[in-house]
């Protein structure tokens, strides 16, 4: 009863501060192992990708408590935000997508959100890392679009996933099938805009090395294959296309909070500096407010493209 009023209290709390939540038994965690294990297997993964992140796909569960008992898992609304730069006598306006900016932040708060309504009862949390997009539609807090993005009600695709372990006991049994929106199965507008073919029609797992953003998320000194056109990139980090062009994303597609501006001196040392220290002081300031620094290495490949003659 206690449990089921903490829960209650917990959702209604979280649902006040903008927050989507789910709650699922730990008991799961073999069978979250086993979606990812089972494409594996088939070589649906595209061999690299898994190799970089091998942390989410075999990830084991660790705290810093003693018993595992659930996974929470939360969607937080979270915005496009619009880069400027001076170049040539011409302003140039270049979006980061969703969720690429002030994760750690937002993770955080939320972590300290959660310890507020659950520290009291005697419960812990810790962050997770665990494939969040087959986490949050099996716990029915989300489902796929079929540009593999998972959308939930009211957010679309714009929105934050986190994942934290706690010992707080999961009271109901959610755990759904892998589904996609209603909205898919008369709709190819993502498969259409994709600039690069990455959203296949002969199966449903994401042509991940065709994936604009898996290029360009690569370390600097990785070059773009040549089978990128130059007119597919849309994006400081990342790609929007397959979003963007989402009816889903109707109401929120619009959503851009003002980033940074540069001028042309700031602009030409992203493009040639390769050493972050190396920069004054303010513009490295200006980095760390945006929380841009973590980018600042793909700068010169990706910023290139965009300023060519
Ligand atoms: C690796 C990774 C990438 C890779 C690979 C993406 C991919 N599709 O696998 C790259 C670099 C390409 C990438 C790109 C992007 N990513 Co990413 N990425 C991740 C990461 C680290 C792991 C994702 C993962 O588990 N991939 C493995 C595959 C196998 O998982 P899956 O796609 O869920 O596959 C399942 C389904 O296909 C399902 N399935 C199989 N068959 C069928 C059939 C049907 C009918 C159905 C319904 C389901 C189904 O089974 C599979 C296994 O469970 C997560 C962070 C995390 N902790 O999870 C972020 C994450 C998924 N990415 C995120 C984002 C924002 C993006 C981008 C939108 C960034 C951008 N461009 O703006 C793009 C989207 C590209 C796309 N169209 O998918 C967000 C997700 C936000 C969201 N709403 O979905 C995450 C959660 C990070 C975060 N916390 O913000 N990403
Ligand atoms: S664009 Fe259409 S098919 Fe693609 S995810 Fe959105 S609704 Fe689904
Ligand atoms: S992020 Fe861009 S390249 Fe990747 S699937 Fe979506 S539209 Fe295609």
């Amino acid at each position: 009863m206690d449990e089921e009023n903490t829960q209650k209290r917990l959702y209604k709390s979280l649902d006040s501060n903008g927050y989507k939540v789910s709650i699922i038994s730990a008991s799961h965690i073999p069978d979250l192992r086993k979606d990812i294990k089972k494409y594996r297997e088939k070589k649906l993964i595209y061999a690299p990708l898994y190799e970089m992140y091998k942390a989410y796909f075999e990830f084991e569960p660790k705290a810093e408590f003693k018993n595992i008992n659930s996974i929470i898992i939360l969607a937080k609304p979270a915005p496009q935000f619009e880069v400027k730069l001076d170049w040539k006598g011409k302003q140039i306006s270049l979006l980061v997508p969703p969720t690429y900016l002030f994760g750690r932040e937002i993770m955080d708060n939320t972590k300290e959100f959660l310890e507020g309504l659950l520290s009291p009862e005697g419960y812990n949390v810790n962050y997770a890392i665990i494939p969040q997009k087959t986490l949050a539609v099996r716990s029915g807090l989300a489902k796929y679009g079929r540009n593999n993005i998972t959308y939930v009600p009211g957010m679309g695709s714009f929105h934050r996933l986190m994942a934290f372990y706690s010992d707080f006991p999961a009271i109901e049994d959610n755990w759904f099938e892998l589904e996609m929106m209603e909205m898919c199965k008369t709709c190819n507008a993502c498969v259409n805009k994709c600039p690069t073919g990455a959203i296949p029609t002969d199966r449903f797992l994401l042509r991940v090395e065709k994936c604009l953003t898996y290029h360009n998320e690569q370390p600097n000194n990785i070059p773009f294959p040549d089978w990128i056109h130059i007119s597919s990139h849309n994006c400081l980090v990342g790609c929007l296309y397959c979003q963007k062009v989402c009816p889903a994303n109707k109401k929120v597609k619009d959503w851009i909070e003002s980033g940074p501006m540069f001028n042309e001196e700031e602009v030409t040392l992203l493009l040639r500096e390769k050493n972050l220290d190396n920069l004054p002081m303010e513009l490295k300031e200006k980095l760390h407010i945006y929380d841009l620094a973590k980018y600042f290495e793909v700068f010169p490949r990706n910023l290139g493209v965009f300023l060519r003659e």
